[in-house]
């Protein structure tokens, strides 16, 4: 009886803990990635203003209910550079961006076009601090 009971415990742990040390090595495998996600209320990118450096790639999470996308600015006007564009991420999906260079990408969603965001890209950690503390500020 206690057996029985041993092996059925030990089959439930193998059959939790094989996935996700599966998961696990898959996510190990990927480069380090900048994380952005998608909410259903104000301010709709968290965070809003996100500063990453160089050489790493973001990605955007949608655990709300409804699709939205990423679209910079650029890509609205003739005269800007259309740098990054989704198509419509789903509920529960994300979105991947390679490295961009060093600079302000201000974005939206073209579904929701009241959801805006910033996305800037330092060279190095201590340029980080001096555009965190400049907000507003537009290079
Ligand atoms: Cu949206």
């Amino acid at each position: 009886m206690n057996n029985q009971i041993g092996i059925r415990m030990l089959f439930v742990v193998l059959m939790v803990v094989l996935p996700s040390a599966a998961i696990n090595a898959a996510m190990n495998d990927d480069m380090p990635t900048a994380e952005i996600m998608f909410e259903a209320t104000a301010p709709y990118y968290e965070p809003a203003l996100a500063v990453v450096l160089a050489g790493i790639p973001v990605r955007w999470s949608n655990s709300t209910a409804s699709p939205h996308s990423i679209r910079h600015d650029g890509c609205l006007t003739d005269d800007g550079p259309c740098v990054f564009q989704s198509i419509a991420v789903p509920p529960d999906n994300s979105f991947v961006i390679a490295p961009l260079p060093p600079g302000r990408y201000s974005y939206h969603c073209e579904l929701h076009p009241v959801m805006r965001g910033i996305l800037v890209v330092v060279e190095s950690r201590s340029a980080r601090g001096a555009v965190e503390s400049l907000p507003g500020s537009d290079k």
